[in-house]
């Protein structure tokens, strides 16, 4: 495509209620949005970055910093790039990788909207409808989980996850297990444990759960294929795969037997596809996770989804799990425990202008 301009905004759109992890609590999600103006129209991208570096090193304003000052220019400099150029054009800047996946994702969309064919076709997309599994945020006490698990289950989730830390894990997975019994159930401790604390992890075995993601550390390779020998769970990861290299890492020293993917954290789309087909090839199974998009990075994690590898259910929940208004006109919906992939040219949604603007706090309009 031809790069008129690149469009970035800083968003602040209020959740439905508070969204508690290992590594805090949000209540507000702050999300860039951007657009990449070419002259047949614009395509768009969201990057997926926390505003504060918590759950990964970057954040709002590391990836408006490296996106202004550096990614954007650097693509704006070629004037016309191909969608798969994007990945290597900005491979010189070290790190950044949700930065990249957002300007990537634009990129992929103008392209994609200007061929009139569908992001879910372009990455090999082999299914109409994903099974959407929901994240649970730590509540107040173990009843309040319960409250809230049946909420979902009545909505029709097909698999819960529950976030844990210490001292909300034995007691709060029990609970949800012991009032609804053998549903698909996993949790997530978002990096909040240590070797250390094998024993407490190893209790969890009892509960027959899908998957534990990400006991341990971003960096902690070693020590999550040591914890795995002790654990009859299986030992998912989530923030320690960075890209494709850390997924080849990982399953040869044996530190995942699932991995749940996420564009974002990867550095994008096209990586995330790679990482999908090592896995498939080793026989390990992956799970499209989810950075409480917005309908844009919500369709394009649908499509994704889609692909044949991944088969656990995903976090790929309604935007009303998250958001009282989306940022697009038609947003997602589970039925019948399912989330429809989008057909429409690129990402497949249009825009809701009019939110788009009223949850705008920050906006810059690049060119040349
Ligand atoms: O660890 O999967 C995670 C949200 C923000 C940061 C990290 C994580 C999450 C979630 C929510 O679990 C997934 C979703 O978007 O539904
Ligand atoms: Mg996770």
């Amino acid at each position: 495509v031809t790069l008129d301009a690149i469009e970035l905004r800083v968003l602040h759109i209020p959740l439905v209620s508070p969204f508690t992890t290992s590594f805090g609590t949000e209540t507000v999600r702050e999300v860039i949005v951007v657009a990449a103006e070419t002259p047949d129209g614009r395509g768009w991208g969201e990057v997926v970055t926390m505003a504060a570096p918590l759950y990964s090193s970057e954040y709002t304003d590391s990836a408006w910093d490296v996106l202004t000052r550096y990614l954007v220019p650097a693509l704006l400099e070629r004037r016309t790039v191909a969608a798969e150029e994007v990945s290597g054009i900005l491979h010189p800047f070290v790190g950044h990788r949700m930065a990249k996946a957002g300007l990537e994702l634009a990129i992929i969309d103008a392209a994609l909207r200007a061929e009139g064919r569908s992001f879910a076709q372009y990455l090999g997309a082999e299914k109409t409808r994903v099974p959407s599994g929901v994240s649970v945020g730590i509540q107040r006490d173990p009843q309040a989980l319960v409250d809230v698990v049946g909420g979902y289950l009545d909505e029709g989730y097909v698999r819960i996850k529950i976030k844990i830390k210490p001292g909300r894990d034995v007691d709060d997975t029990a609970a949800v297990r012991e009032a609804f019994g053998v549903i698909p159930l996993q949790v997530d401790a978002n990096s909040a444990y240590t070797l250390q604390d094998a024993d407490t992890l190893a209790e969890l075995d009892r509960f027959d759960l899908l998957l534990i993601e990400q006991p341990l550390q971003e960096d902690d390779l070693v020590d999550h294929a040591t914890l795995a020998k002790r654990l009859r769970t299986p030992v998912c990861l989530d923030e320690s795969i960075v890209s494709d290299k850390a997924a080849a890492d990982a399953l040869a020293l044996g530190a995942a037997a699932i991995i749940n993917i996420k564009a974002g954290r990867v550095g994008g789309y096209l990586e995330a596809v790679a990482i999908h087909d090592r896995a498939r090839a080793a026989g390990v199974p992956v799970w499209c996770g989810g950075m409480l998009e917005t309908g844009i990075g919500r369709a394009a994690n649908a499509a994704l989804a889609a692909l044949p590898g991944f088969t656990l259910p995903g976090d790929i929940s309604a935007s009303a799990r998250f958001y009282d208004r989306d940022i697009v006109t038609a947003p997602a919906v589970v039925d019948d425990g399912h989330v429809r992939v989008p057909t429409g040219p690129g990402l497949g949604i249009e825009i809701d202008e009019a939110a788009l603007e009223a949850f705008t706090v920050r906006r810059e309009r690049l060119t040349l």
